[in-house]
């Protein structure tokens, strides 16, 4: 009696836990990625600092070269195109937080409306595909 009761309990423990095992493996990872502050609509002083929160990718420094990993890119009152190419460096208004940084200080904003778009790419800087954005505007006075 006592042995059945064991197996009994075996058994429904590891049936559950195996399908849910199983639906990770099945289910592809979907990756976010949100600009978590400033809010959009917000209103800010300067200097502001953008903070960026990821789910399902590493947030690693752009030398790493692995799959399931990448670094944040903001574009700061500049528009976006870059959806299957690099994104280049040294522009005006495009920031790449090569070094794994999951939050940016922008310290030259003037008084008046901004938009950042935060994009992860991957080390080659190309934007993941599908493509990972989030985008908001706001207020510095
Ligand atoms: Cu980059």
């Amino acid at each position: 009696m006592k042995k059945i009761l064991v197996i009994g309990l075996c058994c429904a423990a590891t049936l559950p836990v195996d399908a849910v095992a199983q639906a990770r493996r099945a289910a592809p990872v979907k990756v976010t990625v949100r600009i978590t502050s400033p809010r959009n609509g917000d209103t800010v002083t300067a200097p502001v600092t953008i903070k960026l929160a990821a789910t399902g990718v590493r947030i690693v420094p752009a030398t790493i070269e692995e799959a399931g990993t990448g670094h944040h890119h903001l574009f700061v009152d500049h528009d976006f195109v870059w959806l299957n190419d690099t994104i280049p460096s040294g522009s005006p208004g495009i920031y790449h937080l090569a070094k794994g940084e999951t939050q940016w200080t922008l310290d030259s904003l003037r008084p008046g409306t901004h938009r950042v778009i935060a994009v992860i790419a991957d080390y080659r800087h190309i934007p993941l595909n599908p493509l990972v954005a989030d985008t908001v505007t706001f207020v510095v006075k």
